[in-house]
């Protein structure tokens, strides 16, 4: 018999488009759009689009958004000579740098990182206004505001590397260019400026949460995958019944490992290892060149970095060489 896995496979089923919990009038407005029924997207969730929430802050957030988007494209338009073929095929390439140290935090001219510092607050406007968005939405479902406060341990990490630490460096030269390859040329280059972040407990700690959740994530989805079948999506009202979806899965692990999570602190775990992976990094990124100047350095101070015997004018041998 072919059991029934639940990797790839959905069931759609289809009933009339569900319009939501009614709202009270203080502050909200009415969701706008007929809704309609797409099949892809029920292959990946619900198949219901719409009617959306179009509030101010979306609105506003959207179009700081395009403001950001554009500042950043037309910028890296310029400078190919806004020759379209080249913006196409450079485009992973360019950059919009940040303005150059000798400004610190003085506002540089335009072409010299003015337009960098310009869709920087219009891309950071539109992450708060939608951060705000979040936390309204969830309070006017009734909602806990979970989702909002994840959010914001991403939005640490951003602020922390594009200007609360630029901040305090005295130097916006320090921050993040945008670009596809720039920044991660930028993120390299920051790790060797600094001595190799791998010798930053706080980019341990902050890999650490990241491998954790990607663990977490896996495990959590493949146990509830697994008890599908029993209807174990439908977790709440199975919690405290024997037999259910719920007991086998809790069971599994339980004599697997000799331990299990609950149905409800599963997504404490995962939410906590999603969150402190940005918040982690963040204190990471902060200490760096403000308080700890090279990591490996620190390493060895503190005993944990090996100290290589170096002879800066030895001359070099080849290892395949030495090797015969
Ligand atoms: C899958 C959810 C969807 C989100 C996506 C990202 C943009 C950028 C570009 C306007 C998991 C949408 C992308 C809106 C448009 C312009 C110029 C989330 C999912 C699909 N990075 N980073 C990427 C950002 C930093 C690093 C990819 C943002 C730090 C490395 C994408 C930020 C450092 C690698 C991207 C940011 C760093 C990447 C895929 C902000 C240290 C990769 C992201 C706002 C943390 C990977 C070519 C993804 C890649 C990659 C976006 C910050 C390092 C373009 C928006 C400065 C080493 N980063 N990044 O899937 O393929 O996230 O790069 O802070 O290898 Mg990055
Ligand atoms: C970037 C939070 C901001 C994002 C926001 C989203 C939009 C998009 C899109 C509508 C990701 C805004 C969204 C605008 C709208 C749509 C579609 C979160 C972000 C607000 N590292 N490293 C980390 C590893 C090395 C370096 C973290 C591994 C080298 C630097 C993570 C390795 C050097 C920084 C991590 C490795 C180096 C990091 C990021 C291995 C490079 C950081 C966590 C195996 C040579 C960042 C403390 C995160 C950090 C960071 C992993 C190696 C440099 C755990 C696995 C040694 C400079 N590294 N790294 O959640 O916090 O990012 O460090 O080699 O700044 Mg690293």
């Amino acid at each position: 018999m072919i059991e029934y896995q639940n990797i790839f496979t959905r069931t759609q089923i289809h009933g009339p488009a569900d319009m939501g919990v009614p709202l009270p009038n203080g502050g909200n407005r009415e969701r706008v759009g007929k809704p309609i029924f797409v099949h892809l997207f029920g292959l990946l969730g619900d198949a219901q689009v719409g009617p959306i929430y179009l509030g101010w802050l979306g609105i506003l957030s959207i179009l700081c958004g395009v403001i950001a988007f554009e500042i950043i494209g037309l910028n890296m338009w310029a400078s190919v000579n806004w020759s379209p073929i080249q913006f196409l095929r450079q485009l992973f390439w360019l950059a919009l740098e940040p303005p150059p140290a000798k400004y610190g935090l003085h506002f540089p001219p335009m072409a010299e990182g003015g337009w960098w510092l310009l869709a920087g607050f219009f891309l950071t406007a539109s992450i708060i206004l939608w951060w705000v968005r979040t936390y309204r939405r969830a309070i006017a479902l009734g909602m806990g505001t979970h989702v909002a406060w994840a959010f914001a341990a991403a939005i640490w990490l951003y602020l922390v590397l594009g200007f609360i630490r630029p901040l305090l460096m005295g130097n916006f030269g320090e921050a993040v260019p945008f670009g596809i390859f720039p920044h991660l040329d930028w993120t390299a280059a920051f790790s060797i400026r600094y001595g190799n972040l791998f010798y930053n407990p706080f980019h341990m700690l902050s890999i650490a949460f990241l491998y954790g959740s990607a663990l977490l994530f896996a495990m959590h989805a493949a146990t509830i995958l697994a008890v599908s079948r029993l209807g174990g999506e439908r977790e709440i009202e199975q919690i405290v019944d024997r037999g259910t979806a719920s007991e086998r899965a809790a069971l599994f692990w339980r004599w697997t490992m000799g331990f299990n999570a609950t149905m409800e602190s599963i997504h404490r775990w995962a939410w906590w290892f999603a969150v402190l992976c940005p918040l982690a990094g963040g204190i990471g990124i902060l200490l760096t060149g403000t308080v700890v100047d090279n990591w490996y350095l620190w390493g060895i101070k503190h005993g944990f970095a090996p100290e290589y015997a170096y002879d800066m004018w030895a001359p070099v041998l080849d290892p395949a060489l030495a090797a015969k």
